[in-house]
């Protein structure tokens, strides 16, 4: 049975409201399940490129395995880590009302669970549905810790689209010939940029177009005259990344688990975090297709892995034989900037009146963040980044350290001082020309800090998020976690409250949990603080999360029963 104990009790402060409220309990009972899975986290060896590695995964798959829940169910993962490294679970776009113990960033909502150790995360899926994911949020271990979260509507209800013949679900990686903890320990020992990844995977297979990778391929059987839904879920660690199917338009009809105005194109972009729904028409005869994912790689002069993933989608029909050479569609140039753009101002939210918008059309906090590299100075200029300085990142000038003895969420909770900072600023420390191609160095020098922005219960909010050019100008996915936001508006260079604010989309603007910011531009986000909590605000490039590209904003409880975070499960991990 699922814990309905909050209902009960909102039931009991509304007798008026009793037997409404006893109605609405009965419905929600006979309609919403328990889903229980355990996760082992453990080591399996694969043959991949050619050689042998060990990888992290959840259960021995690659990738983990795929959660089917409905709207209104619940979610209990009994995580064992069997693995040598610490290790939590995110559920990347689960809002977690009351449940932020259950959102999984280390240090931010729990201590990881230790070699050894076990926790298990307790979530009911309240007003969502559509593609989502899960992955590991502690160090790199996400490369190989990561599966589909597929949410169907509510038993009753049905997508704003006719049922597709069928759901394939496409999960993009990043493979490293390596321990990607081993990367991401050495560049953080050398102060330098990380190695590059060796491949793009696609549902756990890079494609024929690798070396020894020919059976390593995804396919797909199609049928003529069939209309399937692709789920595409961008996995990968640091890339952003374009899809394309060759010889077949894609209709976009969901981000991020939200409903988007149906828009037909032949490539989607999706930044690390983003899932993208689209429809397929598959109405050829025969043959065999490739779909293909390569990077989208928007800062100039940065090295980066410019490899190809391919699936097969082959017509069963006749042409199963792996003898046809499948099509290649056409890709968009590496730095296709323009492509990306026009891609993402032409999405919209569906705005119906079973799937409606709520924008803010007010905001009670205006702030201001930017966004982007720079650098932390070393002991006698010995570091490997430019200038013997180390790698950073930051937002207003914080380049973010997680803490250490405790969780954010449990100094929050117990109220126990030290161990983070209130008063995150609202608006960058200095101002300057943020998207300048020649920014001074006095300004690329950035301070460690752990610190929060308080948000009152039910204020709306408004982030204007600023790219910077300190270093090199590139677009950052950022992620918040415990909400999805409206972009009500984007652009290039510095944003202009004058100009832009007018521009604004208060209409039907597109909502999701990770916002692309343009390089050398910015992205404008409102929402609502109602969920109590503290929530990670960051880039989801795991290199720039690590190099501090992060901010957690707190959010006391509110008034009500519904708005108060639970107590913390008796097995929350320790520090
Ligand atoms: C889970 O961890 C707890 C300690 O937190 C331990 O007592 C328990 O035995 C563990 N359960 C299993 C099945 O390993
Ligand atoms: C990174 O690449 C260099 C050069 O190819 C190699 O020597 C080094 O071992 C790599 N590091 C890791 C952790 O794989
Ligand atoms: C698929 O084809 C049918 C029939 O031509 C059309 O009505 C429908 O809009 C198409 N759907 C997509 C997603 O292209
Ligand atoms: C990919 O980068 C390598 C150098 O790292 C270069 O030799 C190669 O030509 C590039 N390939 C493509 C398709 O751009
Ligand atoms: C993209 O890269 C190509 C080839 O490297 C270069 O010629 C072109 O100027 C670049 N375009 C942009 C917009 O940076
Ligand atoms: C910096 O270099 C000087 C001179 O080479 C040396 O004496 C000193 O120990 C170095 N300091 C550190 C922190 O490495
Ligand atoms: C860049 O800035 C420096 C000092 O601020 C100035 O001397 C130089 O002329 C500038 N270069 C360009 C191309 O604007
Ligand atoms: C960030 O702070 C450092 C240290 O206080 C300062 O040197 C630098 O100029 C600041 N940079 C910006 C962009 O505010
Ligand atoms: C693993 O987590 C524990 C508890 O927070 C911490 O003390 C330890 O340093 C972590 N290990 C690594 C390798 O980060
Ligand atoms: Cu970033």
């Amino acid at each position: 049975m699922a814990d309905f104990s909050g209902f009960n009790q909102s039931c009991q402060e509304k007798l008026p409201l009793v037997i409404a409220c006893m109605a609405f309990l009965i419905a929600t009972a006979m309609a919403s399940k328990i889903h229980t899975h355990t996760f082992v986290i453990q080591s399996k060896t694969v043959t991949k490129l050619c050689a042998t590695h060990n990888i992290i995964t959840v259960n021995g798959q690659l990738p983990g395995p795929t959660l089917y829940v409905s709207n209104g169910d619940t979610l209990i993962v009994k995580v064992f880590n069997k693995a040598q490294h610490n290790a939590t679970i995110h559920w990347h776009g689960i809002r977690q009302l009351r449940t932020a113990w259950a959102d999984g960033p280390e240090y931010i909502t729990q201590c990881p669970i230790q070699p050894g150790g076990n926790y298990t995360y307790r979530f009911t899926i309240t007003g969502q549905q559509g593609t989502l994911w899960w992955h590991a949020h502690s160090s790199w271990l996400r490369a190989t810790v990561y599966g589909a979260l597929i949410i169907s509507p509510t038993q009753g209800e049905s997508y704003p689209f006719s049922k597709p013949d069928q759901e394939i679900p496409i999960l993009l990686g990043e493979w490293w010939n390596a321990n990607p903890i081993d990367v991401i320990n050495e560049a953080t020992r050398t102060g330098g940029g990380p190695n590059n990844s060796d491949a793009f995977t696609i549902n756990g297979h890079p494609g024929d177009l690798y070396p020894c990778s020919a059976s390593d391929t995804f396919r797909v059987a199609v049928k003529t005259g069939q209309t399937n839904l692709l789920r595409v879920i961008n996995g990968a660690l640091n890339t952003d990344l374009f899809v394309t199917l060759a010889n077949h338009e894609m209709t976009v009809v969901a981000v991020d688990a939200l409903y988007t105005k149906p828009h037909k194109t032949q490539v989607i972009m999706l930044g690390p975090g983003q899932t993208t729904d689209v429809l397929v028409n598959f109405t050829k005869t025969a043959g065999r297709f490739y779909l293909a994912a390569r990077a989208y790689a928007s800062g100039q002069g940065i090295s980066f892995d410019n490899t190809t993933a391919t699936a097969i989608f082959e017509y069963s029909k006749g042409s199963l034989s792996t003898s046809v050479t499948p099509k290649l569609p056409k890709l968009p140039m590496y730095n296709d900037t323009k492509t990306v753009i026009k891609f993402e101002k032409s999405l919209r939210s569906l705005a119906s009146v079973d799937h409606p918008v709520s924008v803010p059309q007010k905001v009670d906090e205006n702030l201001f963040y930017t966004v982007g590299l720079g650098l932390i100075n070393c002991p006698n200029q010995s570091c490997a980044g430019p200038n013997g300085a180390r790698f950073a990142a930051s937002m207003n000038n914080h380049s973010f350290v997680l803490p250490k003895s405790m969780s954010i969420l449990q100094a929050h909770h117990f109220g126990i001082k030290g161990v983070f900072t209130k008063g995150f600023p609202d608006n960058p420390p200095l101002q300057f020309d943020y998207t300048s191609k020649n920014i001074s160095t006095g300004l690329w020098f950035t301070e460690k800090s752990t610190t929060v922005k308080v948000l009152k219960y039910n204020t709306a909010v408004q982030v204007i998020i600023q790219g910077t050019g300190i270093l090199v100008a590139e677009s950052h996915p950022i992620h918040l976690h415990g909400y999805d936001f409206y972009i009500v508006g984007s652009g290039f260079g510095n944003y202009n409250e004058e100009k832009d604010s007018k521009k604004f989309n208060l209409v039907d603007p597109l909502k999701r949990n990770t916002v692309n910011i343009p390089v050398n531009g910015w992205a404008a986000i409102r929402f609502v603080a109602d969920n109590p909590g503290t929530w990670l605000f960051h880039c989801h490039l795991d290199l720039h999360i690590g190099w501090g590209l992060a901010m957690v904003f707190v959010v006391p409880d509110g008034p009500d029963y519904v708005s108060t975070l639970e107590k913390p499960p008796s097995d929350l991990p320790k520090c």
